[in-house]
């Protein structure tokens, strides 16, 4: 991959011609850049272009943008409406005919590299819808606060992904009796560009890498994988924090022990073995910690938007979508008493295992003022969304409390 600097850390001769030719002059004082700076014009590219402009920026550096869930309201995701989450820096240069994806590892008996053409024409292709939930959803309600991106409920999309299986691939390519886990290697770059460290590099065991709907993607909502979402090839895999869905894909590994890639140390996306007092500092081994396999319950209210106002005697529509992991939903409830009584909602049957239910229901409010309207998921273990935040945790994970909205009668 193409690098703007050179091993010293300096911006290229070649990097500094083009960049004059992108703004069309010379760097005036190109001698005083600073090692490692890469000026603006050469910067990475906007995540925001092209995203719907109530988008909520976390940060830029990587970029980390969030879906207002009153966004989210589409049956299937938009990408305009999908939320970033980077752990370093885009590719700086893709070229799909270059592109190729190999598998390798302990435990195949001999790594293949395909090329996109290949993997298109050897494989049957696949289209699914999956939802994708970053493992840090929900974090900005844990107190005291667990550092990384403070989101609200918004890290969540359910688009359609079009691809072949990833394990049609492993059968062509052999696996060994002894694999365990699958370990992924995008192209993008660590935020300190240095090429021999990883943004990250997670995976699944073995089994989860074999299900049917686990894709290797080329197409997001029948169209190329757009940049920031991985473009050209993503791994996906529905139900499990959206950290072990691949972007940039180009290497898989057969592990035959559980992947030690970059974000699979320390307690990223782990959870403490034991329920701890919130603050409590533990040690990060695998005696305390256990890795985040399928996640929670959960359910959002897409519409209205929180705070809306209507008008006494008014009959209010309310929907959303909820999912529960490698389960199912059963059931879905709505209080406007703060959770004295429920209400069932509308259900939806998944149009496909891993993707979102719809919900929806209608409310009449019995006098006039405010409320909150609540809702709660129950999945196929008859297991419910809190309603209060659950289990504190260093790294904020699985704040699947249940969402709510303003709603004012007057
Ligand atoms: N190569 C690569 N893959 C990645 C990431 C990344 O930074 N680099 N971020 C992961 C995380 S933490 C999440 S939540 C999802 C976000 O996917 P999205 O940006 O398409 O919404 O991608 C995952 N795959
Ligand atoms: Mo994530």
């Amino acid at each position: 991959m193409k690098s703007y600097f050179n091993r010293r850390g300096f911006l290229k001769k070649t990097s500094l011609a083009a960049i004059a030719t992108t703004l069309g002059s010379e760097i005036v004082f190109a001698d005083k850049l600073p090692r490692k700076y890469l000026p603006i014009a050469f910067g990475e590219k906007d995540a925001l272009k092209g995203k719907n402009t109530d988008m909520i920026v976390q940060g830029d550096k990587p970029w980390n943008v969030e879906s207002p869930l009153n966004l989210l309201d589409d049956r299937v995701t938009p990408v305009d409406k999908m939320f970033i989450r980077n752990n370093g820096l885009i590719p700086e240069t893709i070229d799909i005919k270059d592109w190729t994806l190999t598998i390798d590892g302990e435990s195949v008996a001999a790594p293949k590299t395909y090329t996109f053409e290949e993997l298109k024409k050897k494989f049957k292709h696949y289209t699914y819808q999956l939802t994708l939930e970053c493992g840090g959803n929900g974090r900005s309600g844990y107190y005291p606060a667990a550092s990384g991106n403070q989101w609200g409920q918004g890290a969540v999309h359910c688009a359609e992904w079009t691809g072949v299986k990833l394990k049609d691939i492993l059968k062509d390519v052999g696996i060994k009796s002894d694999a365990v886990y699958i370990g992924y290697h995008g192209k993008d770059l660590h935020l300190s560009r240095d090429p021999k460290k990883e943004a990250i590099s997670r995976g699944v065991p073995i089994a989860k890498a074999m299900e049917d709907e686990t894709l290797i993607a080329w197409q997001l909502n029948g169209k190329d994988i757009p940049e920031f979402h991985g473009y050209p090839l993503r791994l996906v895999i529905g139900g499990w924090p959206a950290s072990v869905s691949g972007k940039w894909l180009s290497r898989i590994s057969v592990r035959n022990k559980v992947h030690d890639g970059a974000k699979m140390e320390g307690h990223s996306y782990k959870m403490p073995k034991n329920p701890v007092a919130p603050g409590t500092e533990l040690p990060t081994t695998d005696e305390f910690f256990r890795i985040i396999e399928s996640m929670p319950v959960k359910s959002i209210i897409t519409f209205p938007k929180t705070g809306a106002v209507i008008t006494s005697g008014e009959i209010l529509p309310l929907r959303g979508h909820a999912w529960a992991g490698d389960k199912s939903v059963k059931k879905i409830e709505v209080s406007i008493d703060f959770g004295a009584t429920w209400q069932s909602c509308k259900l939806e049957a998944p149009v496909n295992r891993l993707a979102w239910q719809h919900w929806n229901t209608s409310i009449k409010f019995p006098v006039k003022g405010y409320y909150e309207v609540w809702v709660k998921a129950t999945d196929d273990a008859g297991v419910a969304q809190p309603m209060v935040i659950p289990s504190w945790n260093p790294g904020g994970y699985l704040n699947n409390a249940c969402e709510r909205i303003a709603v004012k009668v007057g």
